[in-house]
């Protein structure tokens, strides 16, 4: 009976055990995983635009093999993370469409504009940064395939923060005008990347049952927390300082004291009013309809190898 499997299913996520694609699922599990995946999936999807603007304008050949690199990894979790998503019955297609549609949400943080290549260390030591502390209590994420895709994910997004931290710490060396740069393009970055990890735990609609789930092992508020301790000493290291005159350690806590960001602000945002989020939805829907011919190059070639394998 569906009480029964459900009973079974609690008892399962309770012994820590891991649920696979053919096991049986309640429906909300089904609909929250595909809901926070197909969020991940289409960040770094989207999240591609504002860095690969950039490309053109490296400063040096190492710098713009370093960024195709990591704007090429992020198409790679996307795709990781769709196939992922394929396992609970929904087709990339589809989620595209829903993206395109307006259905399905991408982190807030993209719909901010790059202005200085400074930014582009500052969205890879920051935004990279708190992209590992979402996604690496997600490597225990019950579901099995979610939980495998972030393992991978993680390892390269660590090289990642790794190389944005190196280029600002290459410009903290170089003139005021670029200290100057790393300091204005922090401020700029800090409270959108503080709003990655969702709203306050007394208003997030979804954490209770993602943690009880164990789709989510840590809470918004403690996610930030962790990132926060992480970036608050690296500032320092680097000579710069975040936008937040509370930011302090605090012994007692043993951990830094913080402002929350502007809450309404994030609603705003978050409610389809970003400054970029035309630009970048209408960005991703014309790709996606020039790249038609190679989807169905890539159908029509599968479908003739299918009867040469079988023959
Ligand atoms: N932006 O009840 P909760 C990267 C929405 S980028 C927009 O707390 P939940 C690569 C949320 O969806 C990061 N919307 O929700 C990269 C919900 O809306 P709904 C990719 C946001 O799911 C880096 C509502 O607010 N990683 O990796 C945002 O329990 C640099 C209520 O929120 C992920 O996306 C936001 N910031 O917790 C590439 C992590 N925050 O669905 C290039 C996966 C919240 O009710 C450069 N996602 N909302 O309409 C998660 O871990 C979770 O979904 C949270 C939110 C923690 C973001």
């Amino acid at each position: 009976t569906e009480a029964g499997l459900e009973a079974e299913f609690e008892a399962r996520i309770a012994a820590d055990e891991r649920i696979e694609p053919r096991d049986w699922m309640p429906e909300g599990y089904r609909r929250t995983l595909v809901r926070q995946m197909s969020q991940h999936a289409h960040s770094e999807i989207i999240g591609m635009q504002p860095e690969a603007e950039w490309i053109g304008c490296a400063p040096s050949l190492r710098r713009k093999a370093i960024l195709l690199a990591k704007v090429q990894d992020e198409a790679g979790h996307g795709l990781y993370v769709y196939s992922a998503i394929e396992t609970l019955g929904v087709d990339r297609a589809e989620l595209t469409e829903r993206l395109l549609a307006g259905e399905q949400r991408y982190s807030a943080l993209f719909d901010h504009p790059v202005r200085t290549y400074a930014d582009v260390g500052t969205i890879a030591w920051l935004g990279d940064g708190a992209a590992i502390c979402l996604q690496v209590p997600a490597c225990r994420a019950s579901y099995g395939p979610y939980a495998r895709a972030m393992f991978r994910i993680c390892k390269e997004e660590s090289f990642h923060h790794r190389q944005g931290y190196e280029l600002l710490t290459a410009m903290m060396r170089g003139t005021a005008e670029q200290r100057a740069m790393v300091q204005e393009s922090l401020e700029r970055w800090w409270w959108p990347t503080m709003m990655m990890f969702g709203p306050p735990n007394a208003r997030s609609t979804h954490t209770e049952r993602s943690m009880r789930w164990r789709i989510k092992r840590v809470t918004n508020d403690e996610m930030r927390q962790q990132f926060v301790d992480m970036a608050a000493p690296q500032a320092e290291a680097l000579g710069v300082r975040p936008p937040d005159p509370a930011l302090r350690w605090n012994p007692e806590r043993e951990h830094y004291d913080y402002t929350d960001p502007d809450w309404a602000d994030f609603e705003r945002l978050i409610s389809g009013d970003g400054p970029l989020r035309a630009q970048r939805i209408a960005h991703r829907e014309r790709v996606h309809r020039e790249g038609a011919w190679v989807r169905e190059a890539a159908l029509a070639y599968a479908r003739r190898n299918e009867g040469a394998e079988v023959g």
